[in-house]
């Protein structure tokens, strides 16, 4: 493979935006082109008439180093003005918090689609308030925002389970309303086709990655390029890094190991999605239950405490696209 590989990043949320971080990085010293990141717009809701896109937002903050990083979400230094007065009106929901900052991107997002731009087109703009070194791309313009049906039989947009529920009510399915009609992205297939690197981030298998892998079309590029596809584990020494991941995993039966979640998205000579995973330096012990689902194991220390932990992440995995 090219030292100056051209990489195509999956990725959702505060696992996704750290990893996005570590591959600028581990590009940016290669002197490789920018990676073009596709985003999980499951997370995508409509709250007191404005658009908001949490995992486009995550990623996009983080580049630019804007984000809030002891919370994991919205702008640094945000207040909420706005949201309390919106509570003060009983509009939105009083456990959703909408900062005043963030409100600016939403106010933006918003007016550029009620005029006519697409989502794909809205990222761009959003993208060229900061030098941020990777391409966004939503993976769909459509929206098909994640539903989750609950034991009992109640189902929610999946911020009211995430946010409000924490994730405590028993999830039995999640669910992409209007999936089957959906497209990907422009540029995203092209950019998997083109790619030399498929990184697959460490974001939520099911509610983050499982989404982009659900938009009809995706699937069939990764099996058809020439790209190496490797996956990175959310799943260190048997526990999710962050998040509620192993309540997703549960209720697609999958069990909360990194093996196990590489064998959820299956060696793409199967039939499946990857063709290597890096693994844990906890999870060594797993690496020959790894290789014999028919990928390339890989071990790194995983945990992304900064940038250059994400970047040495990033490097890893760049390696083992070329075992
Ligand atoms: N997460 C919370 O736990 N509480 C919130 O009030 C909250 C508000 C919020 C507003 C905008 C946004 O982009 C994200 C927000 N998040 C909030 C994070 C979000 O719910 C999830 O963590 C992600 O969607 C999962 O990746």
């Amino acid at each position: 493979m090219t030292s100056s590989p051209r990489v195509v990043v999956l990725a959702g949320g505060v696992g996704g935006s750290k990893f996005t971080l570590g591959v600028r990085e581990a590009l940016a010293r290669r002197g490789a082109p920018q990676a073009t990141v596709v985003v999980n717009t499951g997370d995508d809701l409509w709250l007191s008439g404005v658009r908001l896109q949490p995992d486009v937002d995550s990623i996009l903050y983080a580049l630019a180093g804007v984000n809030d990083t002891e919370r994991g979400w919205g702008r640094a230094g945000d207040t909420e003005r706005v949201n309390h007065e919106l509570q003060q009106w009983d509009a939105g929901w009083p456990w959703f918090t909408l900062g005043d900052l963030d409100l600016g991107t939403h106010l933006a997002r918003t007016g550029w689609l009620r005029e006519g731009l697409t989502p794909t087109q809205v990222a761009e703009r959003l993208s060229r308030r900061w030098p941020l070194g990777v391409r966004l791309l939503p993976m769909t313009d459509a929206e098909v925002d994640t539903r989750v049906l609950v034991e009992g039989g109640d189902v929610m947009h999946f911020q009211e389970w995430w946010t409000r529920h924490r994730a405590r009510l028993v999830p039995r399915a999640f669910e992409n309303a209007g999936m089957d009609a959906a497209r990907p992205a422009p540029g995203v297939i092209e950019a998997i086709a083109e790619a030399d690197v498929v990184l697959v981030a460490p974001s939520n298998p099911v509610v983050s990655i499982g989404p982009i892998l659900a938009v009809p079309g995706v699937r069939e590029a990764l099996a058809a390029t020439s790209a190496r596809v490797v996956g990175v584990s959310p799943i260190i020494g048997g526990a999710v890094v962050r998040g509620m991941a192993d309540v997703c995993l549960a209720a697609i039966g999958v069990e909360t190991s990194a093996s196990a979640v590489a064998r959820h998205y299956g060696a793409r000579r199967a039939g499946g999605l990857l063709d290597a995973w890096l693994l844990a330096e906890e999870d060594t012990g797993l690496a020959p239950d790894v290789a014999a689902l028919g990928m390339t194991a890989a071990v790194a220390p995983l945990w992304m405490r900064d940038v250059a932990a994400s970047a040495h992440i990033a490097d890893a995995a760049l390696a083992a696209a070329i075992r």
